[in-house]
């Protein structure tokens, strides 16, 4: 099953970064317990299990600090990751070139060399926030990509659209040999009834 595929057993750990601010707490918890939470910023890590359906393996998900001085110890959680989520704000271009960067860096790094990507363009919620087509472009994301499987899903932390769409294509996307392009991807789901609602029953049953 590749590189990522060895790593999927009973429990999948995804270690989801992303820079200071983007949203990774509160989508965190939105997703566990339906609640906004109000947070502080990050030092260290939040980890929590997410379970899903009896056919995949149960997330250990690692939300990491995201302030500058947290980035260096990014690097610690890359072994044993099977999934990668990174946060955006979508809404801040002001910071798009310092994400993009971010990003980049992170997916050099070879232990995370193959492992499956979902980019969660947060903050949809706000007005003139960038769509999931324009962030694609701006951080370049398909010629970094090349060789991973990914996907782009816009989301939002606080009304929860799109977090679970989200989590339940990384969890697909570990699951799928790369060789699957992404449109395969596309028709398998549908096929496969994987409506929004379906999500909704199948997904996160431990609420
Ligand atoms: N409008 C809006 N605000 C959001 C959304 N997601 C997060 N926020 C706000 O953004 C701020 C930062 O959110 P956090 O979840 O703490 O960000 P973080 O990525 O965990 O930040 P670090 O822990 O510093 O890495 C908070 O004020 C949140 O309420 C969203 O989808 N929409
Ligand atoms: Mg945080």
């Amino acid at each position: 099953m590749g590189t990522y595929g060895s790593k999927l057993r009973k429990h999948a750990q995804v270690l989801m970064l992303g820079l200071d601010g983007s949203g990774k707490t509160t989508l965190l918890y939105k997703l566990m317990y339906n609640e906004s939470v109000v947070t502080v910023p990050t030092v260290g890590f939040n980890v929590e299990t997410l379970e899903t359906d009896r056919s995949s393996p149960s997330l250990t998900v690692w939300d990491v600090g995201g302030q500058r001085k947290m980035r260096p110890h990014w690097r610690h959680h890359f072994t044993d990751t099977a999934g990668l989520v990174f946060v955006v704000d979508s809404w801040d271009q002001k910071r798009l070139d310092e994400t993009r960067k971010e990003l980049h860096r992170v997916l050099r790094y070879g232990s995370l060399r193959g492992v499956p990507l979902v980019v969660l363009a947060n903050k949809q919620d706000i007005p003139g926030a960038l769509s999931a087509e324009e962030l694609c472009l701006k951080l370049d994301l398909r010629p970094v990509c090349e060789g991973r499987a990914w996907f782009i899903q816009p989301c939002s932390a606080t009304t929860g659209v799109g977090l679970e769409e989200g989590f339940r294509r990384i969890v697909y996307l570990m699951k799928t040999p790369l060789k699957q392009t992404q449109e395969d991807i596309k028709v398998k789901m549908k096929s496969k009834g994987f409506s929004i609602t379906a999500v909704k029953k199948i997904f996160l049953c431990g609420r």
